[in-house]
């Protein structure tokens, strides 16, 4: 008998382009995934709302994003690609698991301490039970293994706890999911401060690469991005700036280390960045084409859309209905 492929399934928030740091880090890992296991991936619009933003500008990064999802190589046939508000169970789910959930491990969340703290005017409760909204996103698909970068892992990890407790209570029902965290690119650093991820939100501009930026725009970054004075290319937590553009230029060469210090060997900074910046042009641009194709298809992309979240919502309507079912609500 053919054995049942493993469940993946990962979402990410349309709070902007994602950052080569997004790309390499966790979006590179989807479209692996994608051609070995049965996959789903969305977009979080949801979770994206405990931040204010503009409803124009709100659905422009949710057709903007679920056209990046596909530029990128996500096949719509495929994979099942989906907007989380289009699916209803998420929040009913959502509400369910926050009853499942107790105040003080919610409060223990770093992220929560994080977020709470940078958007101090606006510390709502979305934010605060983000956590547990995610864990439905996940527990609804019976997921086996959810790709993320590093900083996810804590909320893996209570998604790991709420499912457990409730198996404990009413039998084995939700599948405990693994997080996947790839080894290479896993932490990308900012261009300008090296000791801080690269992250969509920063306000400098020159920090990050957006995966749609151009190939004029990807070389003036990365030649601003900061090095150090020693002129000399190799791996080391006292060069991190320099360390920093080596993990890019290795993700998207698939050079290791040693190569790339011998290719750049009693050469400068100038070449190295010359290069790093092609390499990352190169890795971009077949997203990128595709990206400026399909955001001018509004028609194709609904279409997409429609086909994903019906193919969702059978699977977590049936879920929350016998999830329900086993905690004793009225059905008929
Ligand atoms: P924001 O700036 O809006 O907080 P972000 O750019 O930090 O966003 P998220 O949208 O929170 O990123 O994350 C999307 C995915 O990308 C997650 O799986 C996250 O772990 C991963 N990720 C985020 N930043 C990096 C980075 N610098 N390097 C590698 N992976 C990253
Ligand atoms: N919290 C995640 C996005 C996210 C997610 C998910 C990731 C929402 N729901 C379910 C994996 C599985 C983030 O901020 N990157």
């Amino acid at each position: 008998m053919e054995e049942k492929k493993k469940v993946v399934l990962s979402l990410i928030q349309p709070t902007g382009v994602p950052t080569l740091g997004n790309y390499l880090g966790a979006l590179k890992n989807w479209v692996m995934m994608s051609k070995e296991y049965d996959c789903l991936f969305g977009e979080a619009d949801l979770h994206a709302i405990t931040v204010r933003t503009p409803p124009a500008e709100l659905k422009k990064r949710c057709l903007d994003m679920f056209a990046i999802l596909i530029a990128m190589g996500l096949d719509p046939e495929k994979s099942t690609i989906f907007c989380q508000s289009h699916v209803p169970a998420h929040a009913q789910l959502g509400w369910i698991l926050d009853c499942y959930t107790q105040f003080g491990e919610a409060s223990r969340m770093t992220q929560f301490k994080d977020k709470a703290a940078k958007h101090a005017d606006n510390v709502n409760l979305g934010l605060f039970t983000y956590p547990t909204l995610m864990a439905a996103d996940i527990l609804l698909y019976n997921a086996d293994y959810v790709p993320v970068g590093d900083d996810q892992k804590q909320h893996l990890e209570l998604t790991r706890d709420i499912a457990n407790r409730f198996n404990g209570i009413y039998g084995d029902f939700f599948k405990v999911p693994e997080p996947f965290i790839g080894k290479k690119g896993a932490r990308i650093m900012s261009l300008q401060e090296p000791d801080k991820k690269m992250s969509k939100s920063d306000t400098n501009q020159k920090s990050f690469i957006l995966v749609t930026d151009s190939p004029d725009v990807i070389v003036r970054k990365i030649k601003s991005a900061i090095t150090d004075s020693e002129a000399s290319v190799y791996y080391s937590e006292s060069k991190p700036g320099v360390s920093n553009l080596m993990e890019i230029y290795s993700v998207c060469t698939g050079k290791t280390y040693e190569q790339i210090t011998d290719e750049f060997a009693g050469r400068g900074y100038g070449d190295f960045k010359s290069a790093v910046a092609e390499a990352v042009a190169e890795e971009l641009k077949p997203l990128r084409t595709e990206y400026e194709k399909l955001i001018n298809d509004k028609a194709y992309l609904t279409e997409c859309a429609k086909k994903g979240a019906e193919k969702a919502n059978r699977i977590a309507g049936r879920t929350v209905n016998k999830c329900m079912k086993k905690i004793g609500f009225w059905q008929y």
